[in-house]
């Protein structure tokens, strides 16, 4: 009898811890709608893209041509623009509290400008790849390339791993971010998925179709995957763009 009740009591755990684990059964489809089209400088291996006080921000990658950039997003003309040593593979970024936060990918540093001036403050030394980097307005959110998304604080002590799955299964690759009211948007490497990831549980709560979002007569062999995931607060509009591509694009989602 005790040994029924105890598989019962076993079961019925597998059972809760079941109900858990599916909590991400509903996992909406979008597909975008384009709302308006921008140049974007097909020199851009974008790693990094977000918005500062109505500023659009860009870091770009590749040994020799990482940079950190303002750019006008009604002409995709550069503004202002710094040169990283040649030394240097620049990736993702985000600004916080004022300063401007820039991921190295295997150079183990982080840097840190002042976000207005872009004076230099500060080298941190950083444990592992740096890929893409933003923030819940608290917290630097940076991944790695892998299923995880590292909290960390302004000095890059880490206070939190978030494991981002999907069906229960991890979903890696995980690249730029973008912290889009109360969720993390992340792009999917060397794919034309978005993943929309609940910040507390980690769970991949949608998924956006950006299939031919870049039509294929804008396309050369330079061109390279999508990449980079931009968000104004203050117009509340939401912009996409890939590395080495032409054009950067004001999307809304539309569900499938
Ligand atoms: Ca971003």
């Amino acid at each position: 009898m005790k040994r029924i009740v105890e598989i019962g009591l076993i079961s019925l755990m597998f059972l809760t811890l079941g109900a858990v684990s599916c909590a991400d059964a509903k996992i909406r489809s979008y597909k975008l709608q384009v709302v308006k089209e921008y140049s974007h400088d097909p020199m851009a291996y974008t790693q990094g893209l977000f918005f500062l006080d109505g500023d659009l921000i860009e870091t770009t990658g590749q040994f020799g041509e990482s940079t950190l950039r303002k750019v006008e997003l009604e002409t995709g003309k550069i503004l202002k623009r710094f040169d990283f040593d040649r030394k240097y593979f620049i990736e993702g970024s985000v600004a916080l509290n004022g300063n401007i936060y820039i991921l190295t990918w295997t150079n183990k540093v982080v840097f840190v400008y002042d976000a207005e001036t872009w004076e230099y403050k500060s080298t941190w030394r950083y444990p592992r790849e740096g890929w893409g980097l933003t923030t819940d307005g608290k917290s630097l959110i940076a991944s790695d390339g892998s299923a995880n998304l590292y909290f960390l604080t302004e000095d890059f002590k880490q206070h939190k791993v978030l494991n981002v799955k999907m069906n229960d299964r991890p979903v890696r690759n995980l690249n730029e971010l973008e912290w889009i009211d109360g969720k993390i948007w992340a792009n999917v490497y060397m794919t034309d998925m978005i993943v929309i990831i609940n910040p507390s549980s980690g769970f991949v709560e949608a998924t956006i179709d950006c299939t031919g979002l870049l039509p294929r007569h804008l396309k050369d062999p330079y061109t390279d995957v999508l990449n980079g995931i931009a968000y104004n607060p203050q117009t509340r509009k939401i912009y996409l763009t890939g590395k080495y591509w032409k054009r950067l694009y004001e999307v809304k989602l539309v569900e499938k």
